[in-house]
């Protein structure tokens, strides 16, 4: 196994839109370990295989206190579930260190396919399916920050790009 690197925000890399995937291989297997490793060590509840410059549409989740209940879906797609929504203050470990808070429907069904390929329905709520709804985006291009306002958006932008040319520099 090993860890990836994460992409940040504004990269436009993150802003692609996904693949289908259709192999379902000793690669794609591959992927999906070395992604759980670098959310667990990042750590994370979730990422998205965009966020290490992979555009497939394969996501990890984790949202277990012990850290032991990984939940890989490939090709999924959402639908809400009634019309109650929540709202929580968000993360993304493609915009390292900001949270805003974001309102989504509450609860929502998952239809996906496993790592083998095998169809798979969930119906899921609170932090997972916030996390889930998160992740999703980002196999569209979208990020948290697209839910605020311009202003804070902007503001985090040129945070980040000013702590990548910190980085980049030393
Ligand atoms: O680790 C993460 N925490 C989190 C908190 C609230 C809502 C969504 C998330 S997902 C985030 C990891 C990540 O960036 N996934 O794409
Ligand atoms: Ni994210």
């Amino acid at each position: 196994m090993a860890q990836l690197p994460i992409l940040e925000y504004p990269d436009p890399r993150l802003r692609r839109k996904a693949q289908t995937v259709e192999v379902f291989d000793a690669r794609l297997r591959r992927l999906a370990e070395d992604m759980l490793e670098t959310m667990y060590a990042a750590p994370g509840i979730g990422l998205a295989a965009i966020q290490v410059d992979a555009p497939w549409r394969l996501v990890v989740v984790d949202v277990s206190e012990e850290k032991n209940q990984p939940l890989v879906l490939v090709n999924p797609r959402l639908s809400p579930l009634g019309d109650e929504r929540s709202c929580y203050d968000e993360g993304c470990l493609s915009v390292p260190g900001f949270y805003e808070t974001v309102e989504r429907p509450a609860r929502v069904r998952i239809e996906a396919q496993d790592i083998e390929g095998r169809p798979l329905r969930l119906e899921v709520d609170g932090l997972l399916a916030t996390c889930v709804q998160h992740e999703v985006d980002h196999l569209e291009g979208k990020l948290f920050v697209d839910y605020i306002s311009s202003l804070k958006r902007e503001r985090i932008r040129k945070r980040l790009e000013k702590q990548q040319r910190v980085k980049d520099s030393a």
